[in-house]
């Protein structure tokens, strides 16, 4: 309980920080940085979103969180210089509460990019695919909005939800990420490597392209590349990090 009043008070002063994981392309140019969410605690020191997210949640602070994390990744995305190649490189957001397409966030959405100058283009919003399960009418129609301004979605940890495939062909995401329980064992699992490629197969014939997350090792790398993944994001390539040291690997590429 006293977390939760701390954590109401970091998300009001700004005490909060964010941290980008590059998303590799396969010449090693960052085509993409996800913001993880970090809070320095005075007396606890650096907590993890696994320690303080469910605080939010029971706190029913998720949602300010949400919009704090949207503001602090899109402000600082818009100093990010373009990739070694010349390409932009996208910020992707995850949103836990705020829906994907209700219009307090397209309305969040449309101050920042008057705001700080980022474009639309460059925006990706995360969701994992039990929040696509039963989104009104309404939302896709905003997210469909959003996709025409530009917005790309991205469904997270794709494969441990219950959401069907068929979902796929109604909800405007082009980015599927290939969760990491299934990239682990990708090379030597005969199973994981069926359910890697049916899943980027499915996902190549609606349009949309994927990401292996939690790549650790040149094995999946090699195995996700073969299967027709073309964007990476995991340890072998690099951590998380601040957008100082971002903008350093973003110009070099990895
Ligand atoms: O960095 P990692 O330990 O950094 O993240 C742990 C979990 O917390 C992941 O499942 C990730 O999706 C979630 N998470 C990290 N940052 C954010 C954030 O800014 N917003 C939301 N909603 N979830 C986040
Ligand atoms: O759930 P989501 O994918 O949004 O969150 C990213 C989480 O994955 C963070 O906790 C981050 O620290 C973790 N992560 C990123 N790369 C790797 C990796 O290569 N291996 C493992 N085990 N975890 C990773
Ligand atoms: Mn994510
Ligand atoms: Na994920």
């Amino acid at each position: 309980l006293h977390l939760e009043g701390e954590l109401r008070d970091a998300l009001a002063n700004d005490a909060l920080h964010l941290e980008y994981q590059p998303i590799v392309g396969a010449d090693g140019d960052v085509v993409s940085c996800e913001a993880l969410v970090r809070w320095w605690h005075p007396e606890r020191g650096l907590l993890s979103p696994g320690v303080f997210l469910p605080v939010a949640e029971q706190g029913g602070l998720m949602r300010e969180l949400d919009r704090w994390v949207l503001r602090r990744a899109l402000t600082e995305a818009a100093q990010w210089p373009v990739s070694h190649n010349g390409f932009p490189v996208s910020v992707s957001v995850n949103l836990s509460e705020l829906l994907p397409g209700e219009s307090e966030l397209v309305d969040d959405l449309t101050a920042l990019v008057r705001d700080t100058g980022i474009t639309w283009e460059r925006i990706v919003l995360e969701i994992v695919e039990t929040a696509l399960i039963d989104l009104p009418e309404s939302v896709l129609k905003r997210m469909r909005e959003l996709a025409g301004r530009g917005v790309r979605f991205a469904v997270d940890d794709f494969g441990t939800g219950y959401s069907s495939l068929g979902r796929l062909k109604e909800i405007p995401a082009e980015i599927i990420k290939v969760d990491r329980r299934f990239v682990a064992d990708v090379a030597t699992d005969k199973w994981d490597h069926a359910l890697v490629k049916a899943i980027v197969d499915i996902t190549h014939a609606a349009g949309g392209r994927c990401i292996g997350e939690g790549v650790e090792t040149l094995e999946q790398l090699e195995t996700l590349s073969a299967i027709g993944v073309t964007a990476y994001q995991g340890w072998l390539f690099a951590h998380a990090m601040p957008s100082a040291e971002l903008c350093t690997l973003i110009r070099n590429g990895v």
